[in-house]
């Protein structure tokens, strides 16, 4: 197998190359998340809002076939276990906003036994609400393109003004029953069951102990999760600050809990604070020692740019990674941190686009998909950082970043089909070019091709499968004159460059003469060929484009 081979030739005054080397791999990529937060696009609580409905359909096919999301991150509370269901009473008008929030962390007890679950004691109306209006829409969404929506249990206890009787689940036998009480519920309620348990939200942040006692609950949970037929994928340890994800206090007494490392699958951290590339290439080393993913799951803030996306991928090998947590916010005014905003006027009028920023993510999001695996890839140019991954067909892409003009000569690229575009613009703000097409068609081995990037942006270079190009030329082929009597005209389009040939056969299907024999041009495509030396029936015109064969009818007159 070759050890090394190189692909692009970056020439300009600072000419650079970019090697790749398929033999040097890193992360298999697996998800990327989004949150479903409970605040709506109108500003207002989920539960409440009455207008989401009718742009559910227009939400999730933007953010399955515009953004590319696919993992969700479902939040349920520790004052799930309380004998009064408070998001219900807060929803029907027995209590405000403020109040419930008072309440949305206290434990009442179901029992005093851990080890005997009453599922009466536990209340999910909050967490059913959320599965209801984002995770049922986003999953069949995604299965209706055979798409799979990767689903994140996530347990959030913020119980810090709570004293220890209105607080129990800090207890991992507790913690465990609480657990099971949502799978249980999950899985009977709606018939699936999550693919993975978030351990806890930020214990750096919540009330909730130390790395020992994150390490103790996951072996509690997984143990009794697995008595009951659940076995899902442990996420933590999911600190709020980077420098808490790597050091002694959580990460090493994590790790010296016995048969911790049976159930952990997923080393997840928070991106407040502690972003040096010294605790990314920590959390790399920790992923590849342990055999565990890694990934990044939060990190609200407008500073939060694809730029970050780039590096978390390099550096820290992530496999998974939540850009923003709400699906839909006002167009307008506050943020909250999501992918898209939206302009409600009535169910008939309404404006939904991507976030700026997303248009920018969506560049990593939708090209780098679960299955793909980061290969070496390295540039001589600071101002052109390459990242490199194979997909499952075993094609190459790029996602190139690049700091300022430039112009990219490729040489030695395998040959196949190709889809090359970028996005341009300051990663913030405006955009100049979207997602602008360089060249969508054939390249062979050996082809040189030269792209001009004019300012900072985003390069994606991509090998495809092309399947059904057929039709494309099928819908827009014109023969003229028909009947004719010497020459023939045929035009039509064609997105792709690929092998076309065109033969003429006469009625009874036999091979008559060669017409064409070559590459299709990309966009329109003119013939003339002169048949006046062909007796006067009818025949067919035999178009194959890429192994795939249409036919029109023409008539030869005198
Ligand atoms: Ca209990
Ligand atoms: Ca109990």
């Amino acid at each position: 197998m070759a050890l090394l081979i190189l692909f692009l030739n970056i020439f300009n005054i600072y000419a650079a190359d970019i090697e790749v080397d398929t033999n040097i791999r890193y992360q298999t990529f697996q998800g990327w998340e989004t949150g479903l937060s409970i605040v709506s696009h109108t500003g207002t609580l989920m539960g409440t809002d009455t207008t989401y409905k009718y742009i559910t359909d227009d939400l999730m096919d933007l953010m399955v076939d515009s953004i590319g999301v696919t993992r969700c991150r479902i939040e349920f509370r520790s004052g799930v276990e309380n004998t009064n269901d408070n998001w219900q009473d807060m929803i029907d008008g027995k209590m405000t906003y403020d109040e419930w929030k008072g309440f949305r962390y206290l434990t009442v007890n179901d029992n005093d036994d851990p080890n005997d679950l009453d599922m009466s004691g536990f209340h999910f109306s909050e967490l059913d609400n959320k599965i209801e209006v984002g995770l049922l829409p986003l999953k069949n969404k995604l299965e209706e393109s055979g798409q799979k929506l990767y689903i994140n249990l996530c347990y959030v206890a913020f119980a810090g003004n709570l004293s220890n009787e209105e607080y129990i689940q800090d207890d991992p036998a507790e913690y465990a029953e609480v657990v099971l009480a949502a799978f249980k519920h999950i899985s009977e309620k709606y018939g699936f069951t999550p693919d993975a348990l978030e351990v806890i939200l930020e214990p750096d942040v919540a009330k909730f102990g130390d790395g020992k006692l994150v390490g103790e609950c996951i072996v509690a949970t997984g143990d009794l999760l697995k008595d009951n037929g659940f076995t899902p994928d442990f996420i933590a340890l999911s600190n709020t600050n980077m420098n808490n994800a790597v050091n002694d206090n959580y990460l090493t007494k994590f790790l010296n809990v016995p048969r911790v490392l049976e159930y952990w699958k997923e080393f997840s951290y928070h991106a407040y604070t502690g972003r040096t590339d010294e605790n990314f290439i920590k959390i790399a080393d920790i992923g590849k020692q342990y055999n565990v993913r890694t990934s990044m799951l939060e990190w609200w803030n407008l500073g939060h740019k694809y730029d970050f996306i780039h590096k978390s991928l390099k550096l820290a090998n992530n496999s998974s990674y939540q850009y923003m947590s709400s699906i839909s916010a006002p167009l307008e005014g506050s943020d909250h941190y999501a992918y898209m905003g939206t302009e409600f006027i009535s169910p008939d009028n309404y404006n939904i686009d991507l976030k700026v920023r997303t248009k920018y993510a969506s560049q990593y999001i939708k090209n780098i998909r679960p299955g793909d695996v980061r290969v070496e890839a390295t540039s001589n140019d600071p101002n052109v950082d390459p990242l490199a991954f194979i997909d499952k067909n075993g094609n190459l892409k790029f996602i190139i970043m690049c700091e300022t003009k430039t112009q990219i000569e490729i040489v030695n690229l395998e040959a196949g089909d190709y889809n090359i575009f970028y996005t341009s613009g300051n990663g913030v703000s405006t955009i100049t070019n979207y997602e602008k097409t360089i060249y969508k068609g054939r390249i062979e081995e050996g082809d040189h091709y030269k792209i001009d990037i004019p300012s900072k942006s985003i390069l994606v270079i991509k090998k495809e499968m092309v399947t059904s190009s057929v039709n494309e030329i099928d819908n827009s082929i014109k023969v003229y004159p028909n009947p004719t009597n010497n020459f023939i005209n045929i035009d039509f389009e064609s997105k792709q460059k690929e092998s076309l040939s065109i033969e003429l056969i006469d009625i009874n299907g036999n091979f008559i003469r060669e017409l064409y024999q070559g590459i299709s041009e990309l966009g329109t495509n003119k013939f003339n060929f002169d048949l006046a030396n062909l007796s006067s029936s009818v025949y067919l015109l035999k178009f194959t484009f890429n192994g795939m064969s249409i036919t029109r009818k023409i008539s030869k007159a005198n």
